[in-house]
């Protein structure tokens, strides 16, 4: 039996299509159970559903053998810890940073928003900028419009979100999308039921008609 933790919110709504081709479904409707732990037919595995921040941390020590979450996520968390073998190809949107439209910063020192700390810093310092940073834990498109930051680093999919906030997208640190990732002992301890569905996932992957 394998258990498969899994980023509740938009993550695990695009996810279950993808689960369903590959023969995992859920007995209870996933997105709107109260259960933390869902079964799933023919007993294959469990659905745990978590924040998406904490799929990582379940992974890592092993309390769910796989894991479903964006790269975002991933390289906030930093250090790998797992395997993280397959692009699932959903949840694709660009991790970037943006500001108030036609503003460009008074002071050389700006100060930037964003939930995204570990990702910020790292990629600043890299490109040698000053910069204060300011951690917020969502809504990271109002900072600037109230001037608690000069800009923001976040998720942008169409853009509509930022253009409703009179924000513009700058610059692009990375493109995200959804991953597999697999905690290692259980790569070697159920090789055999991991492999499989790997194979299985690869196949419905190449294939493409889960996604929309
Ligand atoms: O948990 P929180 O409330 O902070 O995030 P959320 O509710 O916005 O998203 P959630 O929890 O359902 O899913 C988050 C995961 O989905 C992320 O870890 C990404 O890997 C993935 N994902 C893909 C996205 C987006 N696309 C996305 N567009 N997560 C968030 N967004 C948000 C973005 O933060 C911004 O607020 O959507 C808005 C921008 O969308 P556009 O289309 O207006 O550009
Ligand atoms: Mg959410």
């Amino acid at each position: 039996m394998l258990n498969i933790a899994i980023a509740k919110g938009r993550i695990l709504k695009e996810a279950l299509p993808l689960l369903a081709r590959a023969g995992i479904v859920p007995l209870e409707d996933a997105e709107k159970s109260r259960k933390l732990i869902i079964p799933t037919k023919n007993n294959v595995a469990n659905i745990i559903i978590i924040r998406a921040t904490d799929v990582p941390t379940y992974v890592e020590y092993g309390a769910a053998e796989l894991g479903i979450v964006g790269k975002d996520v991933l390289m906030e968390y930093g250090d790998q810890k797992f395997f993280e073998p397959i692009d699932l190809k959903i949840g694709q949107c660009r991790l970037m940073v943006a500001g108030i439209k036609n503003q460009t910063p008074k002071s050389h020192r700006i100060r930037v928003a964003t939930k995204f700390s570990n990702i910020t810093k790292r990629y600043f310092v890299e490109q040698g900028r000053q910069f204060d940073l300011i951690k917020l834990y969502g809504s990271m498109e109002l900072a600037p419009l109230v001037g608690l930051a000069d800009q923001i680093v976040d998720l942008v999919d169409t853009g509509n979100t930022l253009l409703a906030n009179g924000l513009e997208p700058l610059e692009l640190i990375a493109t995200i999308s959804t991953r597999l990732i697999v905690n290692k002992a259980a790569m070697k301890l159920k090789r055999e039921s991991i492999m499989m569905l790997m194979e299985n996932l690869e196949s419905i992957i190449e294939d493409g008609s889960y996604l929309k």
